[in-house]
């Protein structure tokens, strides 16, 4: 990984969020979904290196582009693992509701792990709490130990849960201790991401979502310092989507060894499954969020938001980037 990488994973990013945003609130999800792919595909096609999708849309079969396997770049250069989710919240893009975006981890060959296409239970919390509260407790002794670490009382902490019948007891747990729920219809990563930055509101992320989403949320925590841990849910009766109706757990779990993951169990920590000697996070915005507006169009211009976060300088760069038409005659600041 170097600079020069990174200021082209931002472009990639970029490109992937403005052609997904030309579709929002068209209710075209998986339009906008095929868009964002397209785009991020054409501008990693020009990077100098050897790069890997190890997390992406989908078996080579089923998705034409960026399958996971697939190889990125010009074939010269570093070699980099990439784990790409082109439009994070396709409802909400669909929907033109907040906190769509474009993003991706990158890392070193081999720095990424592979998740499957599973569920993953996960844990987010800030940079005060890495290491102290801990995915294996109960919710309550998680929001205790959250409170004591962040100095706030319990009633004043904020707690994000994707809004599931799944995660019903657990809705009433948090409650039950007194602090606040707010739950999402979609968008894990940037709830997860919103727990490494004070002030936005989010004190932590619980409950069930997506694993390779889990990679790529761990991967912008590590980088961050922040807490993030995952274990995959193999079992339907916990978690289970309408295309995934005839899949039982012993087969998720033959599906699991077969990939290789023989402690199905297993709790990643963010630098297990982001374990690279650096990992870069970048994410651009489709629709507004929490962390970056999204996409504006104007007459002579497009205006990107976008946040990359990275081991290499230790940095997170919050960017935004005009990109200016052919023949632009005024660009406001
Ligand atoms: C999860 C979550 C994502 O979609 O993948 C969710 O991690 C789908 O969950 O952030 P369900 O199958 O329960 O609907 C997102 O919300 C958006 O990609
Ligand atoms: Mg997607
Ligand atoms: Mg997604």
């Amino acid at each position: 990984m170097n600079q020069t990488l990174i200021q082209e994973i931002l472009e990639v990013v970029e490109q992937a969020a403005i052609a997904s945003a030309k579709l929002t609130g068209l209710g075209q999800k998986d339009e906008a979904d095929a868009a964002a792919v397209e785009a991020m595909r054409l501008r990693m096609g020009k990077i100098e290196m050897k790069g890997k999708i190890v997390i992406g849309e989908g078996e080579r079969d089923e998705a034409p582009m960026l399958y996971i396997g697939e190889e990125v770049g010009s074939g010269n250069g570093p070699g980099v693992d990439f784990a790409v989710d082109p439009c994070e919240g396709t409802n909400l893009c669909a929907n033109n509701q907040r906190g769509s975006m474009a993003v991706l981890a990158a890392s070193d060959t081999g720095g990424l792990f592979n998740a499957p296409d599973f569920y993953m239970n996960k844990l987010a919390a800030p940079p005060a709490a890495k290491g102290k509260v801990d995915i294996r407790n109960s919710a309550t002794e998680n929001l205790k130990i959250l409170s004591d670490c962040l100095g706030l009382s319990i009633d004043e902490l904020t707690v994000v849960v994707m809004d599931r019948t799944r995660h019903k007891d657990l809705i009433k747990e948090i409650r039950g201790c007194g602090a606040k729920v707010q739950p999402i219809s979609d968008g894990d990563v940037q709830a997860a991401i919103a727990c490494g930055f004070a002030g936005t509101g989010t004190h932590c992320l619980m409950g069930i979502g997506a694993a390779p989403e889990g990679v790529i949320s761990a991967a912008a925590m590590r980088a961050l310092g922040g807490h993030f841990q995952g274990q995959l849910v193999y079992d339907p009766a916990i978690a289970q989507t309408s295309e995934w109706a005839d899949y039982t757990k012993e087969g998720n779990i033959k599906r699991l060894n077969e990939m290789g993951i023989t402690d199905i169990d297993k709790i990643y920590e963010a630098n297990e499954l982001a374990s690279g000697e650096n990992v870069v996070f970048a994410g651009s915005g489709i629709t507004d969020g929490l962390l970056f507006d999204g996409v504006k169009f104007e007459r002579d211009c497009v205006r990107t938001s976008s946040l990359v976060i990275s081991t290499l300088d230790s940095t997170a760069r919050f960017t935004n980037t005009v990109h200016i038409k052919d023949g632009a005659k005024s660009i406001s600041l």
